[in-house]
């Protein structure tokens, strides 16, 4: 029988991995539909806002990679003990998008000169900042991201993260020994190490 659960996204982690992680550590399991790029115009008209991921799950369809990580989150129970919880792990799943969308402002600059400028801020400042106070913040929680225990956005920090290193071919936590322990109390999860044993290699991005 084919899984309940269908994730249709392109053919590298970005968007579509914090739900793979997801569907992965609950052991889960689902269809990994990956769209080749040629195929995309045709498929567009049919999403409900021109974008993917979409999860599709006994014939309804959901969209928005963030509401479905939290969607998901609820079924794995990777959820914060109390509203207030959840509401500190919603703020830094924010701020990850945040921090993330500065970055696709550089990675998807086409003039040279305005992406140098962009590379310097990104560089001296927007990572500075961004990730300085998330360490900060995982150093408080004992190598998690909120209430001092794996939680959602510990796995969407961990796999957004592949996408921002790809990209600029270097390892952007190197100086921030409290996300490397993030990092590394996710990647160890057995169903975790499964999935990025198992994962399409080389697509990365
Ligand atoms: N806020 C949306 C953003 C989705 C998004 O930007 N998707 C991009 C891929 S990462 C896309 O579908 N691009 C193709 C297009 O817009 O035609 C989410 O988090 O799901």
């Amino acid at each position: 029988m084919a899984p309940a659960y269908k994730l249709t996204y392109f053919d590298f982690t970005a968007l579509g991995e914090p739900i793979r992680f997801l569907l992965s550590y609950g052991g889960i399991e689902f269809e990994d539909n990956r769209i080749q790029r040629a195929n995309w115009p045709a498929l567009k008209p049919s999403t409900p806002f021109g974008q993917v991921p979409i999860l599709e799950y006994n014939g309804k369809l959901a969209y928005q990679s963030i509401a479905i990580c939290r969607y998901l989150a609820k079924q794995v129970k990777l959820v914060g003990k109390d509203d207030w919880e959840d509401l500190e792990i919603d703020a830094t799943v924010d701020t990850i998008t945040d921090l993330r969308l500065k970055f696709a402002q550089y990675i998807f600059e086409r003039d040279e000169q305005a992406k140098k400028e962009k590379e310097k801020s990104l560089f001296n400042e927007t990572f500075p900042f961004y990730l300085g106070k998330l360490d900060a913040q995982a150093k408080k929680n004992n190598g998690y991201l909120v209430g001092c225990r794996l939680t959602w956005v510990d796995l969407v920090f961990t796999a957004i993260l592949d996408f921002f290193n790809f990209m600029i071919k270097k390892d952007i936590i190197t100086n921030f020994p409290n996300l490397q322990k993030v990092k590394e109390n996710v990647e160890k999860i057995p169903n975790i190490k499964a999935w990025l044993e198992k994962r399409p290699k080389n697509v990365s991005h």
